[in-house]
C-alpha cells in the first residue's frame, strides 16, 4: 500500500486536467484559503451546537458539552443517543459560509479545464462527520456512477438516452480536519475510472458495493488519499473509492461535492445550481447571500 504524494502547486490547470484524465484524480495541495475552511468549520460548529441544545431541551442530555472542541463535541453529544447521529449533512448546507467552498474560483478554474465553460454544482453535496468506529459512516468500495445508474437518487424524465457513464462529472472532496489512514481517509484505485461501470451489490445502510470479482484483482493498487484541511482532491465519478473506518478518537469531518457539465441532465429529480456559464451568466449563483437564499433542488 502506498500513500499519495502528488503535489500539484507547480502545475497549470491543463496539466492538472491531464493528471485527472490519466489517473482518475488529482490532488490540489493547499488550494482552499484558510478563512474558507474556518468558515465551514464555524458553520458546522453552529449546527452541532443547535443539536446539543435540542437534545438538552428534549431531556435526552443534561449538558451541552460546550467545552468540547469541534473534533469531538458531536461524539459526546450523541453518545447517549446513537440513533440521533446524523451520518450526512446535506440540505442544511445552504449556509453562506459554504459558498467559498462550492463556488471556489481556483477549484472552478481546474474544473473548467476539464468540463468546459458550462458548470453546474451537482445536486449531491454533503458534509460527513465520520465518528470513531461507527460502521454506518464507513462507505464501501463503489463508483458514484453506479448509484446514478441504479436510479438510487431518483431520475429525470427528460434525460432521454443519457446513461450514467456518459455524465461529464468532477467529484471534489476536502477534509475539515487532517484525514489520514488512522481516521478513515478515502482510498482510490488509480486508473479504475477507465473500466466502465462494474457490477455492484446492495449492502447495509443503502450502500452499493463493487462485487468481490470486480474488486479483488485491483485491490493491490489501492492508495490512501491522505489530505489536510485546505487540500482538495478532484476525482472521476467512475473512480473505485472507499471511505475507510475511523480508528481514531476524534471525528473525521469532511465535505464532498460534485460538478457537472451543465448542458447535460443531472439524471436526478434535482437540477443543481449553476456555477459558471457563458450561455446563461445571469443564472449563475452570484455570492454567499444568493447561495443562502437557495435550497437543495
Ligand atoms: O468520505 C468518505 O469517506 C467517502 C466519500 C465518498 O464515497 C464520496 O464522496 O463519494
Amino acid at each position: 500500500m502506498t500513500t499519495t504524494t502528488t503535489v500539484s502547486t507547480a502545475l497549470n490547470n491543463q496539466d492538472l486536467a491531464k493528471q485527472f484524465n490519466d489517473q482518475g484524480y488529482v490532488i490540489l495541495k493547499q488550494w482552499i484559503d484558510t478563512k474558507i475552511v474556518e468558515g465551514t468549520r464555524n458553520a458546522l460548529s453552529g449546527w452541532v451546537d443547535q443539536l446539543a441544545h435540542q437534545l438538552v431541551n428534549e431531556g435526552v442530555n443534561d449538558t451541552l458539552y460546550a467545552d468540547e472542541p469541534f473534533e469531538t463535541r458531536l461524539v459526546r453529544v450523541v453518545s447517549g443517543c446513537p440513533h440521533r447521529m446524523v451520518r450526512e449533512i446535506r440540505k442544511e448546507l445552504h449556509w453562506p459560509q459554504m459558498f467559498g467552498l462550492f463556488f471556489n474560483a481556483k477549484i472552478l478554474d481546474v474544473v473548467e479545464a476539464l468540463l468546459g465553460p458550462e458548470i453546474r454544482l451537482y445536486p449531491n453535496y454533503t458534509v460527513r462527520p465520520k465518528l470513531p468506529e461507527m460502521a454506518i459512516t464507513q462507505v464501501p468500495w463503489h463508483q458514484d456512477a453506479a448509484f446514478t445508474a441504479s436510479g438510487h437518487h431518483g431520475s429525470d424524465p427528460n434525460a432521454g438516452d443519457l446513461k450514467a457513464d456518459q455524465l461529464r462529472m468532477v467529484n471534489a472532496w476536502s477534509p475539515l480536519v487532517p484525514a489520514y489512514k488512522i481516521n478513515g481517509c478515502m482510498q482510490f484505485i488509480p486508473k479504475s475510472h477507465k473500466l466502465g461501470i462494474v457490477p455492484h451489490e446492495k449492502k447495509a445502510f443503502e450502500y452499493l458495493e463493487i462485487t468481490p470479482e470486480a474488486l479483488a484483482p485491483r485491490l493491490k493498487d489501492a492508495i490512501n488519499i491522505e489530505l489536510d484541511p485546505g487540500d482538495v482532491v478532484l476525482f472521476s465519478n467512475m473512480m473505485f473509492h472507499v471511505g475507510q473506518p475511523n480508528l481514531a478518537k476524534s471525528i473525521r469531518w469532511s465535505c464532498d461535492w460534485r460538478y457537472q457539465d451543465a448542458t447535460q441532465s443531472t439524471m436526478r429529480t434535482e437540477k443543481g445550481h449553476l456555477a459558471r456559464s457563458t450561455r446563461d451568466p445571469k443564472a449563475v449563483v452570484r455570492n454567499a447571500t444568493h447561495w443562502a437564499s437557495l435550497s437543495f433542488a
